[in-house]
């Protein structure tokens, strides 16, 4: 016998995810409107960065209890240096900051830290930082955390390009083996899965620049909400709304 409750259902505030199937592997999440939501407080820019900093390790954590495999965060792009130097200082300084605060749990939850970008041209102090944090998470197996940093798509699409014209003139590929799979190998992300979905925060709809290759079957949900304001609750309504998305696809 059933009985039907109804003062259950309406306590239900949201509904839970209730099966892990359907489930992106990979989650690519442009972190967008920290400076805005620092100037609708009337603080300066850099503390909505240091806030955002904060939404990382919360957003981690729920991607850590979803099982995500990878989730590749736009810390900073090629186009960001344009910025007030100012500015462009206090952001280099967040991975060791981050490291600082966070690295422990984040070797507690057995997160592997990764970068995709140019690297190479980051200030060293940062470089070293970086390192470290990869260096002491290099062994863990769970969530991978892959910050996008000094990133840029087309660059990254240029430097393949350059790299492959060159392998061709050295004789260690052959012009007509150039295809998709080849092509991907020369790309920063050669070792990941395209991101399955792309969060973009702060009412922006658009790439920016970023893993315009990668995302060419990518499922994009948009919000308005500001990256300090983000949060588990909205990350879940992401993933249910992929989730849908994807029962409907496997209904054909
Ligand atoms: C940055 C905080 C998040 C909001 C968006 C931009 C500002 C974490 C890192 C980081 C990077 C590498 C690493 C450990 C942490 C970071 C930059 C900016 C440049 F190994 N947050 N965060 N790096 N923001």
């Amino acid at each position: 016998m059933s009985i039907w409750l109804p003062f259950l259902k309406t306590k239900q505030k949201e509904s839970p995810i209730t099966t892990l199937q359907n489930m992106p592997e990979h989650i690519a999440i442009i972190m967008d409107g920290n400076g805005r939501w620092a100037s609708k407080k009337g603080l300066p820019r850099i503390a909505g960065h240091k806030e955002g900093m904060s939404v990382v390790r919360n957003i981690v954590r729920a991607a850590v209890k979803y099982d995500i495999k990878t989730l590749t965060l736009y810390a900073f792009s090629t186009e960001n240096w344009k910025r007030p130097k100012p500015e462009v200082e206090f952001l280099m300084k967040l991975p060791k900051e981050f490291s600082h605060v966070y690295l422990p749990e984040m070797i507690e939850n057995n997160v592997r830290i990764d970068t995709i970008g140019d690297f190479d041209s980051l200030p060293k102090h940062t470089k070293d930082a970086i390192n470290h944090a990869k260096d002491k998470t290099k062994h863990n197996d769970g969530l991978l955390l892959n910050f996008a940093l000094n990133y840029g798509s087309r660059y990254e699409i240029l430097r393949a390009i350059k790299q492959i014209a060159k392998d061709c003139t050295s004789n260690q590929i052959d012009v007509d083996s150039i295809n998709e799979e080849l092509f991907e190998q020369y790309l920063y992300t050669n070792h990941l899965s395209d991101p399955d979905l792309l969060i973009r925060t702060s009412g922006e709809q658009r790439l920016s620049n970023f893993l315009l290759w990668q995302s060419a079957y990518t499922e994009f949900w948009f919000t308005d909400v500001l990256w300090p304001d983000f949060n588990e609750d909205i990350f879940k309504e992401a993933l249910m709304d992929y989730q849908k998305r994807k029962r409907r696809y496997g209904g054909v």
